[in-house]
């Protein structure tokens, strides 16, 4: 089975697309996919998870570390990169099954060809670090010289960030340090390049060095780098820990690096791969949309989050958004919920700052950041887009009105400890941000007298062509579970952890608390579906927009670049919608309507949606599956996990650049093929499974992760068959396709036939 993805060719036009393509990381930081001679004019950049800095007024950002893996080649006195002549043959690949990054180049040179290899990986198993393998072979003699070392010109988008640069060189021993200038924090990259042939080594300008050789026709030249980043969150004294890493890199040696490290991806692979039998080019995209989660995921750290681009730079102000809790957190659920409980403490860590902006906004409680960085506060600005027309900055309202975002850390928070019951959580922080999101929607709600309820008002939802808007479905239906939540976890709280409870109970006991929270969630309005129609109408007075065909809508377009939303976007005075809205709260809640209301509402809303956000394609597909219409949700699913494969996806809001990774899309992927076309749903009790596999799928196999016990589940058209581990605590209940609940006990097999198979009836076959 493929795990490669590789470009044949070297083409200018891709570099950018590349660097998200190709990227690799480990959480800690990730790198983008660009060439060893690139700089920042190409993008290259190693982002660095939860450092963030402002500067100059401009909008706060992650700092991008200085690049240890710069190389640039020199052959006969002149330069050799792609940039500077045409390659004769160039190849750059991705192995995804273990993050490692090739690239090789053959150039022309006089009487001959010369061939650049390079191989590097940032290590999943010492998180600080990163290693590359380089070698060149000629068929003519010449003389090489390699600039190589740290490469302390980094790109910024709102820059620069990095001060008073240090650069050593400390026999071979190169290290770059700076500070960043709003909270001078140290970052620091140490870099050591090791080879075994006869050169003459010369210090270069900064961090850098020159090292020439004379290259005999048939030989192989190879060199090592090793390298090493940490940041005065790590620990006091960056220098000298990036140094001692280096140092022990090289000890060890690049072949007993990447054994580890390949042994680190192969443990990820082993608790989070999904095999999807019949169907090759599904099967490569899902992998490679697991793939770019693994990279970020924040496995050793719960104090950051995965940003809404990933470590692919600075895009988006390398800010956490709802993406992370309603996108990616199911992935991590099933296959790693240590993680998972990690992207969950972060927003433990950052209530002060959702207390804050609730508080600016004249509100009780938390009213969680729309763009969340290191300290909750909300990186959102007010006028977030430039109108490509006046190139003034237009009012938005992401800030202000997608007050949903509390309520999707609710729903985070909430799936996790009935998923994993891990009610811990709860006592370490969980259920005060719970109960603090309820009391915001309570202060943020408005009791309207004349139809004695409890209304949503001026609010934008996911489709953020329409803001300020009344009673968005999908907000009152999240609000109304956030109550539910609220006083459900007040039981839980009671029980497991009584003086936990008690001194919070104490903390909120002026109120607004349980009373209000139950007198609120008896008067809420919810939009519900029409009992003709069947439609629920996305927000007040929707239905009354203008009901224009999307292509009509794209012929009114003027520039390629403008803004469909806010106050005179083009989708604002009609129907089309930005992204999945009512059909997503039909995902969230698919028990609690039937197969004709999702229906109904799919075929309503799905050719009014421009998919205008790449959050967008992968609800159509669960939905799609969960109606029992997998093949209109495939092209939905294919669509998501390949954005980052083909790089087809919206670079401009206006003259704002929105490129890099799509992990809530790699996360929707995962989702539409999981929960969707397989159909598996756990409740923390039961594991049901109802699939719905697309054309030529013939089954979907993935280890689960099920309240810290491990199961594997082979779903086909035929039957369902969980493996328990021998080393689980207890049965697991499993349903098939709505059939009565059989027990899965540790160390045995039970096969379950679906409702689809011939003859059908479920039948248990438990063997051990
Ligand atoms: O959170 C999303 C939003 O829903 C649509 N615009 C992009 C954001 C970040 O992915």
């Amino acid at each position: 089975m493929n795990w490669v993805t590789a470009d044949k060719e070297f083409s200018r036009g891709k570099i950018v697309t590349n660097g998200n393509k190709y990227m690799t990381g480990n959480g800690y930081m990730g790198c983008r996919g660009t060439l060893e001679e690139f700089g920042k004019e190409q993008l290259a950049a190693v982002t660095l998870a939860g450092v963030y800095d402002q500067a100059g007024g401009k909008w706060r950002e992650p700092v991008n570390a200085p690049n240890a893996l710069f190389t640039r080649l020199s052959c006969n006195g002149k330069r050799l990169g792609v940039l500077d002549a045409e390659p004769l043959l160039h190849k750059q690949e991705l192995d995804i099954s273990c993050a490692l990054h090739k690239r090789e180049t053959v150039y022309g040179i006089s009487g001959g060809e010369l061939v650049f290899a390079a191989e590097r990986f940032v290590s999943m198993d010492q998180l600080h670090v990163l290693a590359s393998r380089l070698s060149l072979t000629a068929t003519a003699d010449c003389r090489i010289e390699l600039e190589t070392g740290i490469d302390g010109e980094v790109w910024d988008i709102n820059g620069p960030h990095l001060y008073g640069l240090q650069e050593q060189n400390a026999a071979g021993m190169l290290l770059a340090s700076a500070v960043t200038g709003e909270l001078a924090l140290q970052v620091a990259v140490a870099e050591k390049t090791v080879y075994g042939f006869e050169a003459q080594e010369t210090a270069g300008e900064g961090a850098r060095r020159f090292i020439a050789f004379d290259v005999k026709a048939g030989e192989v030249y190879e060199w090592f780098k090793y390298a090493a980043v940490y940041t005065e969150l790590d620990c006091s004294d960056p220098d000298v820990l990036a140094v001692q890493n280096v140092r022990t890199a090289e000890a060890a040696g690049y072949g007993q690096l990447l054994t580890a490290h390949r042994e680190a991806w192969a443990a990820r692979w082993k608790r989070s791969d999904c095999l999807i039998e019949g169907d090759d080019a599904a099967q490569f995209a899902l992998r490679y949309s697991i793939y770019q989660l693994l990279i970020i995921a924040p496995t050793a750290s719960e104090k950051v989050s995965i940003p809404a681009r990933g470590l692919s730079g600075q895009v988006y102000k390398g800010a956490v958004f709802w993406d992370t809790e309603m996108f990616m957190l199911p992935f991590f659920l099933h296959s790693d919920p240590g993680t998972a409980r990690n992207l969950l403490m972060y927003r433990i860590h950052t209530l002060d700052g959702a207390r804050r902006k609730a508080a600016e906004y004249g509100y009780l409680g938390a009213f969680y950041a729309w763009e969340s960085q290191d300290s909750g506060d909300d990186a959102c600005t007010l006028f977030n887009v430039n109108d490509v027309f006046t190139g003034r900055p237009m009012r938005t309202y992401f800030r202000d009105k997608q007050v949903h975002i509390s309520a999707d850390v609710v729903h985070g928070i909430w799936q996790y400890v009935a998923f994993t019951g891990d009610d811990s959580l709860l006592a370490d922080g969980g259920a005060e941000v719970i109960w603090e999101c309820a009391r915001f929607f309570y202060s943020y709600a408005y009791y309207n007298p004349v139809k004695q309820r409890y209304e949503i008002l001026d609010v934008t939802g996911p489709d953020e062509y329409h803001e300020r808007v009344n009673n968005n479905a999908f907000t009152n239906a999240l609000v109304h579970r956030t109550l539910e939540v609220a006083i459900e976890c007040s039981e839980l709280l009671q029980a497991m952890f009584p003086e936990r409870y008690q001194q919070l109970a104490g903390q909120f006991a002026g109120g607004p608390f349980l009373k209000e929270f139950r007198e609120m969630l008896d008067g809420l309005y919810v939009p519900q579906p029409d009992p003709d129609t069947l439609l629920i109408e996305q927000f007040d007075r929707y239905f009354k927009l203008e009901d224009v065909p999307l292509a009509e809508l794209k012929a009114r377009v003027l520039h390629p670049n403008e803004y469909f939303g806010g106050g005179n976007g083009l989708a604002a005075t009609t129907a089309i919608l930005k992204q999945a809205d009512v059909v997503l709260m039909l995902n969230l809640f698919k028990s609690s309507f039937s197969k004709e209301v999702k229906q109904a509402n799919w075929e309503y809303y799905e050719p009014r949606t421009e998919h205008g956000s790449s959050l967008s394609p992968c609800i159509y597909a669960l939905v799609a599956a969960d109606i029992g219409s997998p093949d209109w949700g495939y092209p939905y699913f294919m669509r998501t996990a390949t954005v980052d494969l083909t790089g087809e996806s919206k670079q401009y809001v206006g003259d704002l650049y929105i490129g890099g990774t799509h992990p809530a899309a790699n996360g929707g992927a995962w989702m539409a093929a999981v929960l969707g076309f397989a159909g598996v749903e756990f409740d923390g009790e039961t594991l049901r499974v109802q699939p719905a596999l697309p054309g030529q799928w013939t089954a979907v196999e993935l280890p689960l992760s099920l309240r810290g016990d491990s199961f594997r589940l082979r779903v086909s058209r035929e039957e369902i068959t969980v493996s328990s581990a021998a080393g689980n605590e207890g049965a697991l209940k499993v349903c098939a396709s709505g059939s009565e609940d059989q027990l899965c006990r540790p160390g045995t097999v039970l096969t379950l036939r679906t409702a689809g198979a011939a003859g059908s009836n479920v039948s248990a076959n438990t063997a051990e």
